[in-house]
């Protein structure tokens, strides 16, 4: 990197050894369905819960030691801290029916987050079961099929809490379910009631200790047969978390599609501690595509720099492109991530807000569109540097020959 950069964003009070030790300390968690199109390592059924991948690309990883090895080669071209989100369907050990896993069946994922220093996040799977019926588990007019469900989250905090206290760090929890309806409802409370019960129950079911583990609530606008109605919606969740001490996740794809996820922010941080994410694109529809470094990606980051929430915030990747190289569409979101938050810590936030209080809406909009010619690119190489991971026309490489000796070879 130049000196003069520097100096450049000296001039706007910002000091770039401060940026680059903010930024490597904030966590990222990954997720691994990515490299596996959300299959798993149970038998493989059909992907259901209103969610799709799309594509056939080569090289899917097919088990636990594939997709590791996978993670692995991506985790090389990441820079900063990072996590592994995991889903209950990636057991490792001993696979057991999904209502009756327990720490037992994810010491392998413990082992290899303790052998590459991260942490780790939990998911309860509650899609691809024969026991979502009519989509629907935690909301189910059956009581059966809302039991199993709570017993597989109860199951489910606890294998949470043991990541949290192997790994000496926070393991975050989130629940998502796909309970919807696909034409308009006769009853849009019952199931609501319901699933406000189920949780309940899952909460009452296991103490787990909050040191060691938050637990979130993700919303969702609608599922493919789900169209017209999803029983945990925004305005349930909200309500819910707040309620009950858990957290709102929010997925920035789960959302009507011209409505900003960013601007909610502000928002929550004003009522809630903590909050989650599932970052996200959404084209058209919560298509889950790969993130590009665009405006909706940097309004996020920007929003959690500018309100000093990164240590009030887990920021959780979730996209799933089966089209193209999938340890690339990994690698490239993660990527864009950093870069996007990069960005935003290289911006002067005070100069800014000092300029829309004193009424100056010239020099906000002024100094706004300067800030984009600033060598930011030259800070993102120093930091990958720093981080010993490759720069942008390198990495690239590394992955054809990864995907030319290792995926196609599958
Ligand atoms: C689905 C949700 C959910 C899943 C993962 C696999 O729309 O976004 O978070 O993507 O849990
Ligand atoms: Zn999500």
């Amino acid at each position: 990197m130049r000196k003069e950069v520097y100096e450049i964003y000296k001039q706007h009070g910002i000091d770039i050894e401060s940026v680059l030790s903010t930024l490597k300390k904030t966590k990222i968690s990954l997720h691994c369905w990515q490299l596996d199109d959300v299959n798993g390592f149970e038998n493989k059924g059909a992907l259901t819960g209103g969610i799709q991948t799309t594509g056939n690309y080569l090289g899917k990883a097919n088990d636990f030691q594939e997709l590791t090895s996978d993670l692995e080669f991506a985790l090389k071209y990441i820079p900063g801290a990072k996590k592994i989100n995991i889903h209950a369907n990636y057991q490792s050990d001993n696979v057991v029916e999904r209502k009756d896993i327990g720490p037992e069946q994810y010491k392998s994922w413990v082992e290899f987050a303790k052998k590459n220093n991260l942490g780790l996040d939990f998911n309860p799977t509650i899609f691809s079961s024969p026991m979502l019926v009519d989509n629907m588990s935690l909301s189910s007019p059956i009581k059966q099929v809302r039991d199993y469900w709570i017993e597989h989250c109860i199951n489910s905090l606890k294998v949470t809490e043991y990541f949290g206290k192997e790994l000496g760090q926070k393991s975050l929890m989130n629940i998502w379910i796909p309970d919807g309806l696909k034409d308009v409802p006769a009853d849009r409370m019952a199931p609501r009631a319901r699933l406000k019960d189920s949780l309940d129950k899952i909460l009452a079911g296991y103490k787990y200790d909050k040191d060691v583990m938050d637990v979130s609530v993700e919303s969702k606008v609608f599922g493919i047969g789900m169209e017209s109605y999803t029983t945990g919606s925004h305005e349930f969740y909200m309500n819910y978390s707040i309620k009950n001490g858990l957290l709102c996740l929010l997925d920035t794809g789960h959302f009507h599609p011209t409505e900003n996820v960013a601007d909610k922010i502000s928002s929550m941080l004003l009522f809630n501690d903590r909050l989650a994410f599932h970052v996200s694109r959404p084209v058209r529809w919560d298509s889950d595509h790969v993130l590009k470094l665009n405006d909706d990606l940097q309004d996020v980051a920007d929003e959690l720099v500018k309100c000093d929430a990164l240590e009030r915030a887990y920021i959780g990747l979730d996209y799933f492109d089966a089209s193209i190289n999938r340890v690339a569409a990994l690698i490239i979101g993660a990527r864009n991530m950093e870069k996007a938050l990069l960005k935003a810590l290289l911006t002067p936030w005070k100069e800014l807000s000092e300029a829309q209080d004193s009424l100056d809406h010239t020099k906000v909009l002024a100094l706004q569109e300067e800030l984009k010619t600033l060598p930011w690119g030259e800070v993102w190489e120093e930091y990958c540097s720093r981080e010993g991971v490759k720069s942008e026309s390198e990495w690239f490489k590394d992955c054809l020959l990864y995907e030319e000796e290792v995926l196609l070879r599958r």
